[in-house]
């Protein structure tokens, strides 16, 4: 009786369209060659050469002089904010940044800093403001270590940070000694999006964390590229964080492939999500602010349909399609790789089928 449930499973999975996120993308048949046919050894003496080819690609690619791999984004990130700042320390990041909202609190657990939240617009903030923020010498006051923006910008709709407020903001930074890192987490796709070599939008900041592992597809991994001093640094907090890794060549191989063919066809995630969001937005209920829609993330309000979001999450996933909650009343849904103009047709057709107008929900 075991065979047709899980034959039923898999043709149901099979009709899943799954816009949670870019990290749902599966390695390509490409980098799984890469894994199988990786040469290894061990990373902490420092003996993978895949593991070193992929730090020196990254590196280069963004204008830097060293890279180190690390698991995740989150440790990229926590990794390059203990390097820089220390207990007591202050570190601004804008008031929906990812190093704040979606870290588990590392920035107090691990580097002991405390976070200074400024808010932005489409996720950028004004550098005036960061200017107003940097603190002075006073026995009161910690002292401000280093800021952090995000390009793109998850929580604002995957919006690009303009190249004006980035050298702005490492203009400020450098006037009053503090550092800047960028959590690039999807710096390829504000490259792509903006027409630009990344290594123009990493040049404004000390340290930069690019993810392997979402539009770019890789299983695995993210890169915190930096100088060779503060690279050296930071490989010691990546030990302390259990970051050492031993013949990790089989998971930096499928980041080579990822960095060196994954990068232009992000600009085919960025036509669906355009296309997915004007036609959301032209839905009864829904709301879509297009002109944030800059990259592969379309944030919608759904406030108007009269669905709390988590019932109208089950409704969608009843159907085979997921989305995540980005708010008391709003969803968000990423393109990738492993979604196509086939779920969009799909999706767009069930809701303007099921969906009334407001006027017509009772
Ligand atoms: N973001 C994930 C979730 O954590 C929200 C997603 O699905 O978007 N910086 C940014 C800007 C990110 O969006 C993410 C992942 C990270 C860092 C962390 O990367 P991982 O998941 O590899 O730790």
């Amino acid at each position: 009786m075991k065979v047709p449930h899980l034959r039923w499973e898999r043709d149901r999975m099979s009709q899943i369209s799954d816009f949670r996120s870019d990290t749902v993308t599966k390695p390509t048949d490409a980098m799984r060659d890469a894994m199988r046919e990786a040469v290894v050894g061990d990373d902490v003496y420092g003996e993978d050469e895949t593991v070193r080819q992929l730090e020196q690609l990254a590196a280069e690619l963004m204008g830097k002089e060293a890279g180190l791999f690390v698991t995740s984004g989150t440790q990229g990130n926590q990794v390059a904010i203990a390097t820089h700042a220390g207990r007591g320390d202050e570190v601004i990041a804008e008031s929906e940044s990812h190093v704040f909202y979606y870290e588990a609190g590392a920035v107090a657990a691990i580097a002991g800093a405390q976070l200074r939240q400024l808010p932005g617009k489409r996720g950028v903030m004004d550098p005036e403001h960061i200017r107003e923020a940097i603190r002075t010498p006073n026995i009161h006051h910690p002292v401000t270590k280093l800021i952090c923006v995000e390009n793109t910008h998850n929580r604002a709709g995957g919006t690009v940070i303009p190249e004006a407020a980035l050298r702005e903001t490492a203009n400020i930074a450098r006037e009053h000694g503090v550092a800047v890192h960028m959590d690039g987490a999807r710096l390829f796709n504000a490259a792509v999006a903006m027409n630009v070599p990344v290594a123009e939008l990493a040049a404004h900041a000390d340290s930069v964390q690019v993810c392997l592992s979402k539009g770019l597809c890789a299983p695995i991994g993210s890169v915190l590229v930096s100088s060779r001093e503060f690279i050296e640094r930071a490989r010691v907090w990546r030990k302390r964080l259990g970051g050492g890794m031993r013949q990790a060549g089989v998971i930096a191989a499928p980041g080579i492939i990822a960095l060196s063919t994954m990068v232009e066809r992000l600009e085919e995630d960025h036509r669906l999500a355009t296309r997915l969001a004007s036609e959301l937005a032209s839905l009864p209920g829904l709301e879509v602010n297009l002109s944030l829609v800059d990259t592969n993330i379309v944030l919608v309000d759904i406030a108007k349909t009269g669905y709390t979001v988590d019932e109208f999450l089950a409704v969608l996933a009843e159907e085979g399609f997921l989305a995540t909650s980005f708010g008391k009343t709003v969803l968000r849904f990423v393109t990738h790789r492993d979604v196509s103009d086939v779920d969009v047709d799909r999706l767009i057709s069930y809701l303007s089928s099921h969906l009334r107008r407001p006027s017509e929900v009772h």
